[in-house]
């Protein structure tokens, strides 16, 4: 698979035109113009986290970050923030600092940049993303529902997104909200439905936006070392509580198991990941 239609920009739209187009149908966008105005988009560079937070010691994660084992979802190693911007400002890295939160370890920097009024439910929640030029996230969707704004400095990153409704064609883990189909160079040996799944391709550049609506899959591929910004926003207090729901249930029962069984789990759910995908091309092949 590798038709990926791009997703559209736009400027100057207003909060019911978001509605109808975009978050109603759930369709991904990207807004040139949501963050023109914030301190952020002028003021954060590499410089300015160096100043301000390089002696900071942050977890590093790379790309296995989804290998079962002991180290399942855990940092491979710890790095001083300077040097690590000074990779990822240079040169090529296969290491992520992520899910930084704000509001925790630098509530100060929630006055560089302002709540989007483009839609309610904006949450005071936001992390934000390092990864050297690269490095991707593997493909996964946000077990809490809500919707992400994903706003990117400084230089150019790469979002390949996926409708939910494409997951058994990504091999989605049971009891997860990750797939290990590697979207840019995929193992159509293993994976073989991949190749009908349809997905978006969004290239966002300093300053813009994109939009990913709750549960779409997202691969996020940095094709240059930059940073970003993830603002979320809740569309009912329905969702907020499946999504609090999700993150319990997926999150203890996928991080027992692996404590448990490991490897047997990690094979149970690619099994059942296979099975699933399999339902669909019998179909697909019978069509
Ligand atoms: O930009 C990244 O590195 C990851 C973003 C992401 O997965 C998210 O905001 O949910
Ligand atoms: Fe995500």
């Amino acid at each position: 698979m590798s038709n990926f239609n791009l997703v559209e920009k736009v400027a100057n739209i207003t909060k019911e035109e978001f509605k109808e187009k975009y978050l109603s149908t759930h369709t991904p966008v990207i807004f040139k113009d949501l963050a023109k105005n914030w301190k952020a988009t002028s003021e954060w560079t590499f410089d300015f986290f160096r100043k301000n937070y390089g002696n900071w010691e942050i977890p590093m994660y790379d790309d296995s970050y989804h290998n079962p084992g002991d180290n399942y979802m855990k940092p491979v190693t710890t790095k001083k923030f300077h040097d690590y911007l000074d990779i990822i400002e240079k040169n090529p890295t296969n290491l992520r600092f992520h899910n930084f939160q704000i509001m925790k370890r630098a509530p100060e920097l929630a006055d560089y940049y302002n709540t989007p009024t483009i839609m309610d439910g904006f949450l005071k929640f936001a992390l934000m993303f390092f990864g050297g030029k690269g490095s991707a996230l593997n493909l996964h969707y946000d077990i809490d529902c809500s919707h992400v704004f994903l706003t990117h400095f400084q230089t150019e990153k790469i979002v390949y997104l996926f409708n939910p409704n494409q997951s058994r064609l990504l091999y989605k883990l049971p009891f997860t909200n990750h797939s290990h189909v590697n979207v840019l160079n995929p193992d159509y040996h293993k994976y073989p439905a991949f190749k009908y799944a349809k997905g978006l391709k969004a290239v966002i550049e300093h300053g813009e936006t994109l939009f990913i609506p709750k549960l779409w899959w997202h691969y996020v591929y940095y094709s240059e070392g930059g940073f970003s910004l993830a603002l979320r926003a809740n569309d009912s207090l329905k969702t907020k509580a499946k999504g609090l729901y999700n993150l319990v249930r997926l999150f203890t029962v996928d991080t027992g198991m692996n404590f448990l069984a490991g490897e047997k789990w990690k094979n149970y759910k690619e099994e059942k990941a296979k099975e699933n995908a399999n339902k669909v091309l019998r179909k697909i092949y019978a069509a």
